[in-house]
């Protein structure tokens, strides 16, 4: 009998933003709930990482900003079925092409509808800015039609991303 397949839950965000940072979080959180879930970290062969957990797969992909690179959208985000786009909150050079990138997903017919929480990361930090001024650097007031939620949080601090896994999983 072939597998079921698998609802996917993708964590996207640029170099060093702090996806494997959430998917460990997530491990743990999953596998204090149940036993089945330890070990289920593994790397896929583009050396992104997967959680699988029942009929649900959390997997990891690192956008580039580089514009010929969204073709592999196509292959590795398109069948996701919930979003989360993680921004460090502190790299505000590159608050541009997180804009561009996400504002590009958002027009993506395949994704169209589908739920996506921004989690701006490591307000711990003192470089890390505001919501407000995330929210604007990022355009988000553009996508208010959209099932798009801003949430900040810290990854080192245990604050903010469980609301925005719960308001993910609400829509799902
Ligand atoms: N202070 C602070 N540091 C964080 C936080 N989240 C992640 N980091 C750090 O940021 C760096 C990158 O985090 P990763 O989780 O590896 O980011 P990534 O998006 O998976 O990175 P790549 O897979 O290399 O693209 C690491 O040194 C983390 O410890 C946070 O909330 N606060
Ligand atoms: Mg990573």
């Amino acid at each position: 009998m072939p597998e079921p397949k698998k609802a996917k839950v993708v964590f996207l965000g640029l170099p060093k933003a702090g996806k494997t940072s959430l998917l460990q979080k997530l491990a743990v959180a999953l596998s204090q709930e149940d036993k089945l879930a330890t070990d289920m970290l593994t790397m896929d062969w583009t050396g992104e990482q997967e959680l699988t957990m029942g009929n649900v797969v959390f997997r990891t992909f690192t956008i580039s900003g580089r514009k010929q690179d969204r073709l592999l959208w196509k292959d590795y985000i398109y069948d996701g079925i919930a979003f989360v786009f993680v921004v460090d909150a502190t790299d505000s050079d590159n608050f541009h092409v997180v804009e561009s990138e996400l504002h590009a997903l958002l027009i993506t017919d395949e994704l169209l509808g589908k739920p996506f929480a921004v989690m701006g990361t490591k307000i711990d930090q003192p470089a890390g800015v505001t919501e407000a001024v995330l929210r604007e650097r990022l355009y988000l007031s553009q996508a208010e039609n959209r099932p798009v939620k801003l949430f900040m949080c810290s990854f080192t601090t245990n604050v903010g991303y469980g609301d925005g896994l719960k308001w993910l999983a609400e829509r799902v």
